[in-house]
């Protein structure tokens, strides 16, 4: 049979299930990645799971998010995960050495393999022909014991590309175009595979900022095939050998193919507050701007920083704007200070900021109030930046650059031609140092390797299995594609509570509802009442765990988006669908709801709520294992009865 490049990574990594859409498969997993503001849970958990050593390829520990350090929590967090790090055998990238998807791409990825990894931009490896995922913490410590990991047989849509992107038009312009066309949810149940004669114009850095955002569709995962652009890259990289060529069957059969010619598309730009409110950038030339941000893992590669430093050579940024560079790695910094181009960067007045996250979640460089930030990241929800009347643009660097030196949008297709701006080459061999990564010790040293946990490192907490019958209260409700940034919020303020759920849950859906935490802590137990895509954006467990905290035991939406779906099922929450989507408005008027014969209900599929509105039907069409997992009350407890049995 024809396989397209999906087919065949799963096929040669199936333990169990059958290649069917739609079915769950179980699929072995070769690498895994954290970062710091998911991992300390995800190590909880594997040190929960009782697993002396990991069992994967490679398990690396990125820290990159919680990068303040206002206070002794993320030092703590950092010194924790370290320590974790060392002793299951797990290799802990240090602070200042970049942004994990960054560093992964540069040093780790490898064409044909799987990747897991606690954040949701994990596809972003896909650049380099490599499937990979976005998955809860607990997801991933199953993994790094050796565990499988399950997702639904996917649905694949081949984009393929002809042409060539024009000058001033990159690959974020294609990420956004894309958007636009199949929206925030667009992308739910697919893998993006990208294809066509175009894609060998475009180089792995290009195709990584493409393959980051496929996060942004709600998709599965992204891929690209592995060829003469992605040897060069690793050859670059000294890492030739990991090189083999991946690449689709001629006549694979997709479920969709999306057709781009890359000669006709035009600068974009996504409006506040969703990276799917896309328009061409000369729709809002003029908008005049506050603050311009460079960097995160969407566009922090070294040819992106390159392209920004031509841009910005012998100008100075608009008086009106304050512009932040963060290079995504440590690799990254370094060659654009050997090169000169830094200096460039610097010249013009941009403020260099350290290789991480950064302003991307909201830690430090928020705009001003009512400020316009363009930014070359991926995500403007509300609020995300730290500022909650800020309006923030997402760009590309070629737009985003354009708009620190005018102080306003500006079309770079308006440019004169005498405004001529030298590139800087992309050098043929990268800086390879790997000093920054600590290698785990040996098994034996293991026993000796003390684990380290300061004051605010809370033990997890306790999931609790559903009841027979329950009655349950409404604690919120919500509209559509309501985001883990809205559930449980990020920032400065609140990223150092990341491993202390209770302190955690005074901020949780405070974004929307002010009064949520105290409401939902009155309630024995509680569910939250949602539209469609409930859950979208990032991997964090704690918008799953956090709820649970304060005894919300249901969630009844018309849709969720697949790793928070993921995440409530390992907590222990019921992710319940609304058979007849008419059904919220009835349920936004009762107070209360009953369910009962939960056990049975959750076998069949199928559970009918009493409310005073009459009986309602909801889907709870899992897998076996699934089922399980829910009615072991979690993903901990599933596991300790696996051990036990
Ligand atoms: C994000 O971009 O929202 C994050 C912060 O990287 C998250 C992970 C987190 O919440 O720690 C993600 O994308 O999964
Ligand atoms: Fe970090 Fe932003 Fe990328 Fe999330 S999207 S991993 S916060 S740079």
């Amino acid at each position: 049979m024809k396989q397209n490049i999906v087919d065949k990574i799963l096929s040669a990594h199936l333990l169990s299930g059958e290649i069917k859409q739609g079915s769950e498969i179980g699929i072995k997993i070769d690498q895994t990645l954290t970062q710091d503001a998911t991992g300390t849970m995800a190590y909880l958990a594997l040190e929960a799971m009782g697993k002396p050593r990991v069992k994967t390829d490679i398990s690396l520990a990125y820290i990159d998010h919680n990068m303040l350090q206002s206070g002794f929590e993320n030092a703590d967090d950092h010194r924790y995960i370290a320590s974790v790090a060392k002793k299951y055998g797990v290799y802990y990238s240090s602070p200042g050495n970049g942004i994990c998807h960054q560093v992964h791409l540069e040093r780790f990825a490898v064409p044909g393999k799987t990747l897991i990894g606690s954040d949701s931009h994990t596809p972003t490896a896909g650049g380099l022909g490599m499937l990979a995922f976005g998955a809860g913490g607990m997801d991933v410590a199953a993994a790094m014991g050796g565990g499988a990991y399950y997702i639904e047989v996917p649905k694949v849509i081949l984009v393929r590309l002809s042409g060539r992107l024009s000058a001033f038009v990159s690959a974020k312009d294609i990420a956004l175009y894309l958007l636009k066309i199949l929206s925030v949810k667009g992308g739910v149940g697919y893998v993006i595979e990208w294809g066509g004669e175009g894609v060998l114009t475009l180089s792995v850095p290009e195709r990584a900022t493409i393959t980051n955002m496929g996060a942004e569709l709600g998709a599965t995962s992204s891929v690209f095939p592995s060829d003469e652009r992605s040897f060069e890259f690793l050859k670059a990289q000294g890492r030739a050998s990991d090189y083999t060529a991946l690449s689709a069957d001629e006549g694979a059969s997709y479920d969709r193919i999306i057709d781009i010619n890359l000669s006709e598309l035009t600068p974009m730009i996504a409006l506040p507050h969703m990276p799917d409110n896309v328009v061409p950038v000369s729709e809002v030339a003029g908008t005049k701007v506050t603050q311009v941000c460079l960097g995160s893992c969407t566009n922090s590669s070294l040819s992106d920083m390159l392209k920004a430093a031509a841009l910005l050579r012998g100008k100075r940024i608009h008086p009106d704007v304050s512009m932040s560079v963060s290079p995504g790695s440590k690799q990254v910094l370094t060659m654009l200070s050997d090169c000169g181009a830094l200096s460039d960067i610097l010249a013009s007045g941009a403020r260099l900021l350290e290789c991480a996250c950064g302003p991307c979640i909201g830690m430090g460089f928020s705009p001003p109030s009512h400020g316009v930030s363009v930014r070359t990241f991926n995500r403007n929800f509300k609020g995300r930046s730290g500022t909650a009347d800020a309006m923030v643009y997402l760009a590309s660097p070629e737009t985003a650059v354009l708009a620190a030196l005018y102080g306003e949008i500006t079309d770079p297709k308006s440019l004169s031609d005498d405004e001529i701006f030298i590139p800087y080459d992309v050098p043929d061999e990268y800086k390879a140092d790997d000093s920054g990564i600590i290698a785990p010790c040996s098994p034996e040293d293991a026993k000796n390797v003390e684990i380290i946990r300061g004051p605010n490192i809370k033990p997890l907490p306790v999931f609790k299995k559903l009841p027979e019958n329950i009655e349950l209260n409404l604690a919120l409700a919500v509209r559509d594609n309501i985001t883990t940034d809205h559930i449980m919020p990020a920032g400065a303020k609140v990223l150092p509570y990341r491993s202390n759920i209770e302190k955690l849950s005074e901020f949780c859906f405070t974004a929307i509802d002010p009064e949520f935490p105290a409401r939902a802590s009155m309630f024995d137990n509680s569910y939250i009442l949602a539209g469609y895509n409930y859950g979208q954006g990032s991997s964090r467990e704690h918008a799953a765990l956090v709820p649970m905290y304060l005894g919300v035991r249901a969630v009844i939406a018309k849709s969720f988006a697949r790793i928070h779906e993921a995440n409530l099922i390992n907590a222990g929450i019921l992710p319940l669908i609304l058979k007849d989507p008419n059904d919220y408005d009835k349920l936004l008027s009762c107070e209360k709801i009953n369910a009962n014969n939960i056990p049975d209900a959750i076998k069949k599929g199928r559970l009918s709520i009493i409310t005073d509105a009459g009986e309602i039907e909801l889907l709870c069409d899992f897998s076996d294992r699934q089922k399980d997992m829910l009615l072991a009350g979690g993903l901990l407890n599933y596991i300790g009865g696996l051990k036990n049995e």
